[in-house]
């Protein structure tokens, strides 16, 4: 039938966090070639100089939001986010199935080399770089010649096909079930939540991140110290690395700018790897799909595919009357009470601190934060597979911020970021939202709350895949 699809121009927000971007849509076959090119141009080019790669991004982040297949290009013609270069490879898709500038990127040595050696644990591309100067094309050869101290690279290197075999769903919830009886052991009342791509409904990940938080804002001092030495005393942590919080209010309203690499906040963390035993990842293969390799149809990457799975309801809600907040799973409604300190303020809380921090520095000068030799670990590794975990702490009072910051998608973030600067003359964060206009903080008591803080529509974790 020759009936013209009406322009979706007229009906596209400019801001990916005002747009629904669903994890199954309508326009892979652009949106993967569009990445190709994101990732092509994010290491091909400076470091500083990430507005290419942002360029293919944003038109894929629309394409990924229309609700049916594009047929013809004049549907988005005059969509801000999809620039000439962009149009000319949906063109080409439009007319060959495939787009000739992708197909070479794919086949292309260079690369293949720099993709292989990013998925390193602990390699960004100026490194990579350097192993294709030395002529090294393969992880045995990075193995064999690369002298770096840097744990995540030692351990990177030894556990690399673990770290590249994609975390599945399963895992992660295993991951979180350990986690929680310790969190439980060391913090008890504390609150939880999987973060990251799996909050967002995907069925595998690079990684596990793991928001932690409790009601009383003093508790959560030390607790990450003592939450890895119960893991580590359960033999469970093969290496990791804690970091102290760097935060402080006037980071609140200063203009710092989400890096497209690294993440830009400040709370205290553990950036590290554990052991899964290897029959949880396996119950979960026989649903699992292949990675692959065709280059057809301009997939070069390898991506796992997601599965059409809805995800739980994980939502929070707040009422603003009693200063608490509920979260629902399901038919289970869990009440979070913002509840008194016991700890005196001042001078108290900062002596506690640092004692917590004297024995924590006492403590990583003595000891690297790995336990082992890793090539050595490697050789006698038993039945479990290493995953990477990030842990991740946070005050009540900024939670749900970082709740929004954690579960991304990282686009979703840069987006709702520029939005809140260009649009509502605001600072946002995972750490809160400063509106300039009124010279002062915005607090949520829930996630809704800080959509509602920043006039935006509510989108459930799972609609914002951009
Ligand atoms: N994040 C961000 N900016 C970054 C890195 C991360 O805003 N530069 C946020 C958004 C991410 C979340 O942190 O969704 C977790 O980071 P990951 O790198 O683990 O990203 P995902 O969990 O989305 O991806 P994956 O499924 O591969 O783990
Ligand atoms: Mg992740």
């Amino acid at each position: 039938n020759n009936q013209v699809a009406p322009p979706v121009s007229a009906r596209i927000p400019d801001y990916a966090c005002q747009r629904h971007t669903p994890l199954q849509h309508h326009n892979t076959k652009f949106t993967d070639a569009l990445e190709i090119l994101e990732k092509y141009a994010d290491l091909r080019y400076d470091d500083q100089d990430y507005s290419r790669a942002l360029a293919f991004r944003r038109a894929s982040c629309v394409l990924k939001s229309l609700s049916r297949p594009l047929s013809r290009l004049s549907e988005i013609q005059n969509v801000t986010h999809i620039g000439s270069h962009s149009q000319k490879v949906i063109q080409e898709i439009l007319e060959d199935g495939t787009s000739e500038e992708v197909e070479k990127i794919c086949a292309d040595p260079w690369f293949q080399k720099m993709k292989l050696f990013t998925a390193i644990f602990g390699i960004g591309p100026a490194r990579a770089k350097e192993f294709i100067a030395k002529g090294w094309s393969s992880i045995q050869e990075v193995r064999d010649g690369c002298t770096s101290s840097d744990w995540r690279i030692q351990w990177g290197l030894a556990f690399h096909e673990d770290l590249t075999t994609p975390v599945t769903r399963a895992e992660a919830d295993y991951i979180l079930g350990v986690v929680r009886r310790h969190v439980d052991r060391v913090l008890p009342g504390a609150v939880m939540e999987l973060t990251g791509g799996f909050r967002r409904g995907k069925q595998t990940g690079h990684d596990v991140d793991i928001l932690i938080m409790h009601p009383l804002e003093n508790k959560i001092i030390g607790a990450l110290p003592r939450l890895l030495q119960s893991l580590q005393s359960h033999d469970i942590v093969l290496c990791g690395r804690h970091e102290r919080s760097t935060y402080h209010e006037e980071l609140l309203t200063q203009n710092t700018k989400l890096s497209p690499r690294g993440q830009l906040d400040h709370f205290e963390k553990w950036i590290g790897i554990i052991k899964v035993p290897n029959k949880i990842r396996i119950k979960n293969d026989q649903s699992d799909k292949t990675s692959s390799h065709q280059l057809g149809n301009n997939k070069c990457n390898t991506d796992m595919k997601e599965n059409k799975d809805k995800c739980e309801n994980r939502n929070f809600q707040s009422d603003k009357n009693t200063d608490s907040c509920k979260r629902d799973v399901g038919n289970e409604s869990v009440l979070y009470q913002r509840q008194e300190d016991t700890l005196d303020s001042g001078s108290a809380i900062s002596d506690s601190l640092e004692d917590v921090w004297e024995s924590l520095d006492k403590a990583s000068s003595s000891s690297s934060p790995s336990h082992g030799n890793p090539r050595e670990v490697k050789a006698s590794q038993g039945d479990w597979i290493a995953r990477r975990v990030d842990l991740i702490i946070s005050p009540f009072s900024q939670f749900f911020y970082a709740l929004v910051g954690w579960t991304g998608s990282k686009q979703f973030n840069r987006d709702a970021r520029t939005y809140a600067e260009r649009e509502m003359n605001m600072k946002l964060s995972s750490h809160g939202l400063y509106d300039f206009n009124q010279g002062k903080q915005l607090v949520a008591s829930s996630e809704r709350e800080v959509f509602d803080n920043l006039k935006l529509p509510y989108f459930e974790p799972q609609d914002r895949n951009c």
